[in-house]
């Protein structure tokens, strides 16, 4: 993986053009938008995240309940009159408790009636908790390795990287399709970058949808002092991705805001094909839809 890091821009380009052409219109690109539907307060201290209870203060992020279902579905109904194919929703637990999880499931049913597919993230799932879900019907379920387990744990020291693993291992078990990927400009090495896209890839099978992170440097965190990453070196990482998971969607996800339009040209000719769509992500925000409107058009982009 590191040697194809090392190979010159152009014939990197190259390589993930190849592989993407041979496995997708290079012109279709899918779009999630997302929900927090459970803002902060989380037990959890990964360092990267503004909703670790830890630092409510530092970051000055509300906290807040679980949605009530017709909030969900009146966000639902927007991001589908909007273009989005799916929805995305996310909350900050270490892992769901069994009431919540009801709760959650009947915001699954209420939009996949909307026709959309459906995306939940909830954190680490206990026993039998993935089998409900996949009962439920819901499409895929999001779950990041985040970085190499060699860096993980100057991340986050609440729960390793193999718990991580087991409740992946739950999602596909239960039959549902997996969502995974993770985050660079963390001060990580390419070293590291290269580990994380190996891990992501051995899996079996790699997942269907991998996002691919940039660091949202979110004031009062730990990592808001992060080094930053070379542009050139997080396209290699989504190329090399791209060349790796060749069958994957691969999601050019957080940090598109601090993005130029041509640094995101560039992703998409790496070889990513997925964007989360909306203005907000969970806490921090997205481009304004009119935005990647534009930028589709300048590009002759069509939504998958
Ligand atoms: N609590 C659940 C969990 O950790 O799996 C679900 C929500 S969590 C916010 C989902 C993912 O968002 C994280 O695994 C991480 O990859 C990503 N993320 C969170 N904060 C980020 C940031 N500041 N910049 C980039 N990605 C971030
Ligand atoms: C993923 O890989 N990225 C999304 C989604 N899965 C849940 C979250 C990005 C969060 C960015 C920081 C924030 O908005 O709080
Ligand atoms: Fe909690 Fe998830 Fe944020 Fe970690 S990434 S602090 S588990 S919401």
């Amino acid at each position: 993986m590191e040697s194809l890091f090392a190979l010159p821009f152009a014939d990197l380009m190259f390589r993930a053009q190849e592989v993407h052409r041979a496995n997708f219109n290079p012109n279709a690109i899918q779009r999630s938008t997302l929900l927090s539907i459970k803002t902060g307060g989380c037990s959890e201290d990964c360092g990267y995240c503004s909703q670790s209870a830890r630092r409510d203060k530092e970051t000055g992020l509300e906290r807040g309940k679980l949605l009530e279902l017709e909030e969900v579905k009146i966000a639902a109904k927007a991001a589908k009159d909007k273009g989005a194919s799916r929805f995305c929703m996310g909350a900050a637990w270490r892992g769901p408790k069994d009431g919540d999880l009801d709760k959650v499931i009947e915001m699954v049913r209420v939009v996949k009636n909307l026709g959309m597919e459906t995306c939940l993230t909830l954190g680490l799932l206990g026993a039998g908790q993935a089998e409900k879900l996949a009962a439920a019907g819901l499409d895929y379920y999001n779950h990041n390795l985040d970085t190499s387990a060699e860096f993980y744990d100057q991340v986050i020291t609440t729960h390793s990287q193999q718990a991580r693993v087991d409740t992946l291992t739950q999602v596909r078990a239960a039959g549902m399709k997996i969502c995974c990927g993770g985050i660079v400009g963390m001060g990580e090495s390419r070293r590291v970058r290269a580990a994380l896209i190996a891990q992501l890839a051995g899996m079996n099978p790699p997942p269907e949808s991998v996002p691919i992170n940039h660091l949202v440097a979110i004031p009062g965190t730990p990592l808001e002092n992060a080094p930053p990453l070379d542009p050139f070196e997080f396209v290699r990482t989504i190329a090399v991705a791209r060349i790796a998971m060749p069958k994957s969607w691969i999601r050019l996800s957080a940090g598109r805001q601090e993005m130029s339009d041509e640094l995101q040209a560039l992703c998409f000719l790496a070889g990513a094909n997925s964007i989360f769509y909306g203005d907000k992500l969970l806490t921090t925000d997205n481009p304004e839809a009119g935005r990647d409107e534009a930028l589709f058009a300048r590009l002759g982009l069509t939504a998958v």
